[in-house]
């Protein structure tokens, strides 16, 4: 076999798929999103995601593994779970009581019955939507799965900002969730290549109506 140095444009290429600048390859932009309330203050809990407008369609990869959400201190945790299309969810049970999981949405109607510590199937989410989810044994839980057909999406922390890598430059929709949003939050963006502009959102929220949690979820009980 002849000897990689004599063949110049093999070690070239070579050299360029190590540094991570295959020839071809496109250029990739961040985007950087900001979520206000109407007050100004950060939006935790808000699903954010880029669906690209121009073809072709982005390969979508859900996890090989399931994604978990508990149910622990009669609280499902996380409250708030983006995944992609095709993703599988597993429940678990981490209270030494039982609890339920059900969904009468749309996008996923399903029935986990009551468990304990047994693992129980994962439930795989196949369309895009909001799946709110809730357990018919304790009213006050209450999740939601957002299931996006993009791989270009992030869920906000206490500082309502999140950062979203490994866009081809294109056109895009913005769009933002949140469990009480009350306005359109849809927006259209052309990114070129780098880092494109910060893209405040400011959303309306409805009031938070959410039942008061367990009172074994506090420490002690109700006196
Ligand atoms: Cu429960």
């Amino acid at each position: 076999m002849a000897p990689l140095q004599r063949h110049p444009i093999i070690l070239c290429l070579l050299a360029a798929a190590l540094l991570g600048a295959a020839p071809g390859a496109r250029a990739e932009s961040v985007v950087r999103i900001l979520t206000r309330d109407a007050k100004a203050a950060p939006v935790a809990d808000a699903v954010a995601w880029l669906i690209p407008l121009d073809p072709p369609a982005p390969t979508l990869t859900p996890p090989t593994e399931p994604v978990v959400v508990t149910q622990e201190g009669e609280e499902f945790s996380p409250y708030v779970t983006p995944v992609v299309v095709g993703t599988r969810v597993v429940f678990t049970n981490r209270d030494k009581i039982q609890h339920h999981v059900y969904s009468l949405s749309k996008t996923k109607r399903f029935d986990v019955p009551l468990f304990g510590a047994e693992a129980k199937p994962a439930v795989l989410f196949d369309q895009p939507g909001i799946v709110a989810l809730g357990c018919n044994i304790h009213d006050w839980m209450a999740s939601y799965i957002v299931v996006v057909a993009t791989p270009f999406f992030a869920k906000t922390p206490a500082d309502g900002a999140v950062t979203i890598t490994g866009l081809p430059p294109g056109n895009y929709r913005l769009e933002i969730w949140h469990p009480r949003l009350a306005s359109d939050t849809r927006r259209d963006l052309t990114i070129a290549a780098g880092e494109a502009p910060l893209q405040t959102i400011s959303v309306v929220l409805k009031a938070d109506r959410r039942i008061p949690r367990s009172p074994d979820a506090f420490g002690g009980g109700y006196k």
